[in-house]
């Protein structure tokens, strides 16, 4: 659905034109996963997928939202009533931008909204980010609030943590309100500053796929939070603030320090070799090695994921070998884990080859279908109308 289609979806529903049309895109991840909660390094980019929002306010105190991807009405709430844990569905989202907006002294005073996305949702590929994203910034531009991405952001991950209950990092809501076209976002998540870097694979004969495993996943249930409560206590125990403040060449000393904390140590091996994996392909792209040389760091990196993070899954994991197997450069899951997708770069000659023997692959395991589709780093958040 395009933007003109939304702002016609919301006069239909509305009995009015809205005051605009705002796009937020998904993302994948190229390199720095579980990486965003130690304070360290991640690098994903934006992808084609957004999330379309037709907004307008209102002064009344009442809030409206509904999707064209959803069954039924508009859900009608009252902003003063807007309290974390209240809501379950998929509007905690949207609301809880706007409670977070509110909370932070943001005079927003109710809105009327009209959604929908291309993003796949549950497939790892940062759906809710989308939404939380593209209602944030109508809400910034409509009422004049003066945000930066990165300071909406923060908003919609307080948004998510709280309103939500979901104890994400802040990566996604980073990638989704900041991404610029052909590239991707360098970002220090301890103090959020960014660097953009050029990512063109297509001028070097290259291509990255998406396979989503369709093995939905979630990040509010239990499996998310026990990793980062975990790198937390690893950190309390090295005396660190963070797991980012244990240097790559001091991981030996810091594992030895950890004794027979065996599942602590394994969560730290990760994030350590992570951080240090987003620089190395940082360095790998901007040197004449080019993004040919990064694949075996991101296989690498998904090695780390499946064996010390622990949060892989049989669908991944044959994404993985399967494409390796059948030349790709490299390949990992990306995102949360626990399902959702897998990236690989690939030489342009082999995508058709790959993509039928992953197909194949899930044929004969008997796995659901994947959907396989190009990754071209895209726009980040936007006004379109
Ligand atoms: C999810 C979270 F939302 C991010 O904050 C990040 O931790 C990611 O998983 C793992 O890198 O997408």
């Amino acid at each position: 659905m395009g933007a003109q289609q939304v702002r016609d979806g919301f006069a239909e529903l509305y009995g009015t034109a809205p005051e605009g049309v705002w796009a937020a895109p998904g993302r994948v991840n190229l390199i720095g996963e579980h990486t965003d909660y130690n304070d360290g390094f991640v690098m994903p980019f934006a992808l084609p997928h957004v999330t379309l929002a037709a907004v307008a306010r209102r002064d009344d105190g009442v809030l409206r939202l509904h999707s064209a991807d959803v069954p039924g009405g508009p859900v009608e709430l009252r902003v003063a009533d807007l309290a974390p844990g209240t809501d379950d569905g998929w509007t905690a989202y949207p609301a809880g931008v706007v409670w977070a907006l509110r909370e932070a002294g943001h005079p927003v005073s109710g809105a009327d909204v009209h959604l929908t996305s291309t993003v796949p949702s549950g497939a790892g590929l940062s759906s809710s980010a989308a939404l939380e994203v593209v209602v944030a910034l109508a809400l910034n531009d409509l009422y004049a609030l003066g945000l930066k991405g990165w300071q909406l952001a923060r908003l919609c991950q307080r948004a998510e943590n709280v309103y939500v209950g979901a104890p994400t990092g802040i990566m996604d809501q980073t990638a989704s309100a900041c991404c610029e076209e052909g590239h991707a976002l360098f970002l220090d998540t301890r103090d959020l500053s960014q660097r953009q870097i050029p990512f063109d694979l297509a001028r070097e004969g290259l291509r990255l796929l998406v396979v989503d495993t369709r093995v939905q996943h979630a990040h509010s249930d239990g499996e998310y939070g026990k990793r980062r409560a975990g790198c937390e206590k690893g950190a309390a125990l090295l005396g660190v603030d963070a797991l980012r403040d244990v240097p790559h060449d001091g991981l030996d000393a810091a594992l030895a320090q950890l004794g027979d904390e065996e599942e602590i140590r394994r969560l730290v091996r990760h994030v350590v070799t992570e951080d240090a994996r987003v620089e190395r392909v940082i360095s790998l792209l901007s040197s004449s090695a080019g993004a040919r040389a990064i694949g075996p760091v991101l296989t690498e990196g998904h090695v780390s994921l499946r064996d010390d993070f622990r949060i892989s899954c049989p669908e991944l994991d044959l994404v993985v070998d399967t494409a390796l197997a059948a030349g790709a450069l490299g390949a990992r899951m990306t995102g949360g884990g626990f399902g959702g997708s897998a990236i690989v770069l690939a030489e342009e000659g082999g995508v058709a080859a790959l993509t039928e023997a992953v197909e194949a692959a899930f044929a004969e395991a008997g796995f659901t279908a994947p959907r396989v589709f190009e990754a071209v780093p895209s726009a980040g958040a936007r006004r379109l109308l």
